[in-house]
Parts: C-alpha cells; structure tokens; sequence
C-alpha cells in the first residue's frame, strides 16, 4: 500500500515510516521539521543522537534496500498539502504531525494559539485534500486517550449508546481534557467525525496513551536510525523522564500524590497498531476510535517501579503539581478494538527498564540537568520554561 506518514520526522512517526516500509508499505514522509525549532526555542534536544531526516531516509535505504520519499512542508499550507496528496498518491495517510507537548501548549497565550492553529487548521487541510484528491483515502489520525479526561464513568472507544429520557442514541464520547494540546485533539476528532460524515471519508482516530521506550527493530538496526528521546520537562513523557533521573541520580519527580491513572504502551506498540489499523481500514463514511494503550498506571506506581529496578539508590520527590489534574479517581477504559486486530502487546517488564537505563546510560553524558524540572504552570497564563539548576 502507497502510505503517507505526515510527521514521518517526530519521536513516533519516524519508527512508524520505518516499520510500515520494513513491513512492505511504499512510504512516504511529509514533515516541516519543525519539532526541531522547539528544542531550539527551549534550548533542549534529544537523548539520542539523530541525523536529519535525509540523512536518515538515505541510510535506511542502505540497510533496508528501501526508499523513503520526503515532502518537506508545513500543513498549515494547503497548496502544499493538495500538491503532496496529488503528487504522491496514497492509499493510506498516518498523521502524527502536531504539536504534540501538554506543557508546551499551557507555557502561555502565544503556545496556546500556536497549538491549537497548527493542529486543527493543519487537520482541516489534510480532511480538504482528501476529499478533492480522492476519498478513498484511508485516513489514520493519532488521537490521544487524554480527549476523554479521567470521567468518573468507564470509558469506552470513542463512541457512548445513550439512553436519555426514554430515546436512545449513540453519541461521541463526553470529553474533558486537560490541556490546551488535548483540547486541539478534541476539536479535530470533532471535525474528523463531520468529515467521515458529510464526504464519506474513512477515518481512524488512534486515541493513544503515553509512550515510554525508544527502540523498535527497525530502529535498532544502525544507531543512526534511532528516534528521538525527549526527557525535558516540556517534550518528556513521564516513564521516558523518570529512567533519565535515575540514572543521573536525580529524584524521581512525582507531581502531587501521584494516584494520576493514565493508559500506557511500549513504543513498539504504536508501530503495530498503526500498522494493523492501515492493513484493517476503516469504512467509506465510518469514523471509528480505537484506544491506543496496553495497561494502565498510576505515576506514583512507575515512580516505586523506576526505584526497585534501579540498581543504585533512587528517591522519589512528590512536588506541588504544576498541573491541574484529579490526583484520586476512577478509570477503567476499554481498549480491545486493536487486540481484535491482532495486536500482540509488550507489557511493561523490568527487562524492558533495565534496557532503557543501558541506552541512558550510554548517553549520559549528553543529559542536560537543568531541563528536567517542572516550570510551566497550568494556572498561570504566562510561563517562561527556564533553567533549573
Ligand atoms: N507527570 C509526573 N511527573 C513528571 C511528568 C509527568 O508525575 O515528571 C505526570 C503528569 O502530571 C501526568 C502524567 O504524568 O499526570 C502524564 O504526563 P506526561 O507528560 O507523561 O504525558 P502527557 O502530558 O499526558 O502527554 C503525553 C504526550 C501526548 C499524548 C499523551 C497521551 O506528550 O502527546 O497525547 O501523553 S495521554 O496522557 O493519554 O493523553
């Protein structure tokens, strides 16, 4: 199949290109590289070493035998968008491209706006070309799990049967997100469901939870087809931040009391389940959501874990939250729709730890300590991510 991977450049797009086009998909990567202008904004960069992106395509060619097209633009250009959509062709389009940070779109007025009209209006353009270029299009979209907030209701997979004073109907389910970054998801699965609706487009909404991990086969193949591995206090995800600290002997940075629940999965994962939902497209006029995570977790449960696997001495420091989340409460989410297809997940283990503190430790030394606390608060409108020392 012809795929399009917008984002193709990012933490998850990159392994995904790879994995599509190891599994036999002709790939193709639209990315404007700008996730690479926020670490310059922040002064911060990633763990691993990366190339740029042609110097990546080029060498998995070499290993691969394989080619990678790359379409270097911003979808906030709909020329653009329309020309890479007529020029390529696919079958398939996977869009990781967005601003992808909760802490980036909350540090003021200026992320905010640039969150939301990257992501949405980006979205928009992408939903416009596929309905002029061809809608056949299978559209694969990477929500997040954080659309549906923590409900005190089980959550389902994108869709609720409601009975309301005695009618019955089935209805998108309620959202309560919490950032401005969740919010741009929550609009564009809104505007997704209008557009399945009124061109028949087919779509999947990947409503994914938190990566941890960085290694995929195909990344493991050469060093210089590694991903990106975020552990700042901006572009870091939880599991990712709290290895790094423990390896530098920094506390594990639990914030408030940590009984936050949040559905996980290994990266590994996300590059099957994309996979699967491109191999099982979704219906001309269908708007379908699958739950992207394997097993959930409280924070303060990976901080006890992170410690027990560490070898050396590991505290955990429970700090004033900087954001505003229910620290106590329900969730139970259904999240069978990608096992139905046959994902087979990697459960969280130990070994899957130890080999992430070796892949730290090898770059230790490129660990910048004062990137790691948090500064941006959710409940001020203007923050400056600074220097912590
Ligand atoms: N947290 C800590 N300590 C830290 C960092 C985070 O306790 O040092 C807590 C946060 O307060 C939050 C939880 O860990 O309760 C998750 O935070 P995170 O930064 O790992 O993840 P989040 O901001 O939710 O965003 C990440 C990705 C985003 C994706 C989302 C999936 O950056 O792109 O959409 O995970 S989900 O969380 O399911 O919405």
């Amino acid at each position: 199949m012809r795929v399009l991977v917008l984002g193709g450049d990012g933490f998850l797009g990159w392994p995904t290109a790879l994995h599509l086009s190891a599994s036999g998909h002709d790939v193709a990567i639209a990315d404007s590289g700008i996730r690479r202008t926020y670490d310059a904004e922040l002064g911060t960069s990633s763990l691993l070493p990366i190339g740029s992106l042609a110097e990546r395509t080029r060498l998995w060619e070499h290993v691969s035998g394989r080619r990678i097209d790359v379409y270097d633009g911003d979808l906030c250009d709909a020329d653009f968008v329309d020309a890479t959509f007529r020029g390529y062709e696919p079958a398939a389009v996977v869009h990781f491209a967005e601003q992808r940070s909760a802490p980036y779109s909350m540090i003021d007025r200026a992320h905010a706006v640039h969150t939301q009209v990257n992501n949405v209006v980006g979205t928009l353009n992408v939903l416009y070309a596929i309905a002029e270029a061809n809608r056949g299009i299978h559209l694969v979209k990477l929500g997040t799990m954080g659309e549906y907030g923590t409900p005190n209701i089980d959550i389902e997979e994108g869709w609720l049967d409601v009975t309301h004073n005695g009618r019955s109907d089935r209805v998108l389910f309620p959202k309560r997100p919490g950032s401005m970054y969740h919010l741009s998801k929550v609009h564009d699965s809104h505007n997704i469901e209008f557009a399945s609706r009124v061109w028949g487009l087919a779509a999947t909404d990947l409503n994914q939870g938190i990566v941890y991990g960085v290694e995929t086969v195909e990344t493991a193949l050469d060093p210089g087809l590694a991903t990106r591995f975020d552990y700042d206090e901006v572009f870091g995800t939880v599991l990712n931040r709290m290895i790094v600290q423990a390896v530098i002997g920094d506390p594990l940075t639990v914030y408030g009391s940590g009984g936050q629940i949040r559905g996980f999965l290994d990266v590994r994962d996300t590059v099957a389940c994309v996979r699967l939902a491109i191999e099982h497209p979704a219906q001309p006029g269908e708007f379908r959501v699958f739950n992207q995570f394997t097993e959930q977790f409280s924070v303060s449960d990976l901080a006890t874990l992170v410690a027990k696997v560490w070898p050396g001495a590991a505290t955990i420091d429970n700090l004033d939250n900087p954001r505003v989340e229910s620290e106590a409460h329900y969730y139970n989410a259904a999240h069978t729709k990608l096992l139905d297809l046959g994902l087979r997940p990697h459960l969280l283990a130990d070994t899957l730890i130890d080999s992430l503190f070796d892949v730290v430790g090898t770059h230790r030394s490129r660990v910048d300590p004062t990137v790691i606390r948090p500064t941006v608060s959710w409940r001020r409108t203007g923050n400056t991510p600074a220097p912590t020392p």
